[in-house]
């Protein structure tokens, strides 16, 4: 994943941005998938690869069936070996059950609008 260029070895530049990939702080939870697809994308090509799926999992603390798991599915969705791109990853997400938080955060103010008239 940090071989850019395909090379067969890591650059200087490579190498410091790996570190810095793995030094970024982690996600929090409750992040919008935009937020956390630009998080995961190392190489910045707009897609979640198989090796960036599996080190924003090794990050977060998942355990290895979860990311053997996580990866078939991302085979079911990416729409090239490069990975997916946001709309596969909204499929792969929301095949998980998922809500994109960014979704609800839209909803809850119109609610808390409704209260407020009430009142
Ligand atoms: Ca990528």
């Amino acid at each position: 994943m940090a071989d850019l260029d395909n090379s067969g070895t890591l650059t200087e530049d490579e190498g410091r941005a790996l570190i810095a990939y793995h030094r970024k702080p982690k996600l929090e939870g409750g992040e919008g998938w935009m937020e956390v697809l630009e998080w995961s994308d190392f190489n910045k090509d707009g897609r979640m690869s198989e090796d960036e799926l599996v080190s924003i999992m090794l990050r977060h603390g998942w355990g290895l069936e979860d990311i053997d798991n996580s990866v078939e599915r991302l085979h079911q969705f990416a729409g090239t070996e490069a990975g997916m791109n946001y709309d596969e990853f909204e499929g792969y997400m929301e095949s998980w059950g998922h809500k994109n938080p960014d979704d609800e955060e839209d909803e809850e103010p119109s609610k808390e609008d409704a209260v407020e008239i009430k009142i």
